[in-house]
């Protein structure tokens, strides 16, 4: 089956602008075409532009005879590599691992909330952060895929929703309060939809929003200081992890930053 890219677009005074959901495919199509290769161990984002990315992935593992291994990072991504398994009778060829058989990964890919220009991320808008961390950090490289909205010079710049920090459901009043008092800011116990409830993480866990954060802060050091807090099981903040980010532009170009 011949891969075939598709793109939606409109014209406007002279200028092709892409739809977001095209942005996201270019990106995540050229991940895919210029980091995997046959029997790579691949770790497996989550959220809607990794849906692109596996799409392609089961392409060229057809079209390309190739022989991967699949590591999820969340419940979404583990049913996305197992649906284009079925869709794409690759059965032998697009394997599902995890870290117990495959402790080390030769490239992940995954979206992000917004990069800032030195490659730092926010992540976990869709409250995977923690097995996204994980598998990122056992990754020799760490591709991150998303649309022009997430390009920033600084983290908070356009992304509005806050940093998740991902805590153990009984500590979550006193490291809200931990974290407003040293850090100013506020966090919000993320809630289900109608207030249902809070939303609990793949991981039995409740999520903080840390939003209005002062920008440009010294994004390394309060990582830390935020993960020594006792309940704290993760953040969403990727400090230095990413090897590269692809961005797909409105104008139909990728933009690549390292
Ligand atoms: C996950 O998906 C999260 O860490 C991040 O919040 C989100 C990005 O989703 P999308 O690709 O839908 O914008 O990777």
């Amino acid at each position: 089956r011949k891969a075939s890219l598709q793109i939606s677009s409109f014209v406007s005074k002279n200028c092709t602008i892409m739809s977001v959901e095209t942005a996201k495919k270019i990106a995540a199509y050229k991940a895919v075409d210029t980091y995997v290769k046959n029997r790579h161990v691949i770790g497996i984002g989550s959220g809607s532009t990794v849906v692109y990315a596996v799409e392609r992935l089961a392409e060229r593992v057809q079209n390309e005879n190739l022989n991967i291994i699949c590591i999820p990072t969340s419940f979404q991504a583990k049913q996305l590599i197992v649906a284009n398994k079925s869709r794409f009778q690759v059965e032998n060829e697009m394997h599902l691992s995890d870290l117990e058989n495959h402790p080390e990964i030769d490239v992940c890919i995954d979206g992000a909330d917004e990069v800032d220009c030195h490659l730092n991320l926010i992540k976990g808008g869709g409250g995977c952060l923690l097995q996204e961390k994980i598998i990122a950090s056992c990754s020799k490289q760490f591709i991150v895929i998303a649309d022009y909205r997430k390009n920033s010079s600084y983290l908070g710049e356009q992304y509005k929703n806050g940093i998740p920090i991902e805590v153990i459901p009984m500590a979550f009043v006193p490291i809200k309060n931990r974290i407003e008092k040293r850090f100013g800011g506020k966090l919000e116990l993320r809630m289900a939809i109608a207030k249902a409830g809070p939303v609990v993480t793949d991981n039995g866990n409740f999520i903080l929003d840390w939003i209005n954060f002062k920008h440009n802060l010294k994004w390394e050091d309060i990582n830390r200081e935020i993960k020594m807090i006792p309940g704290v099981v993760e953040t969403g903040l990727f400090i230095k992890m990413a090897t590269k980010a692809y961005f797909g532009m409105q104008d139909g170009s990728v933009k690549e930053q390292d």
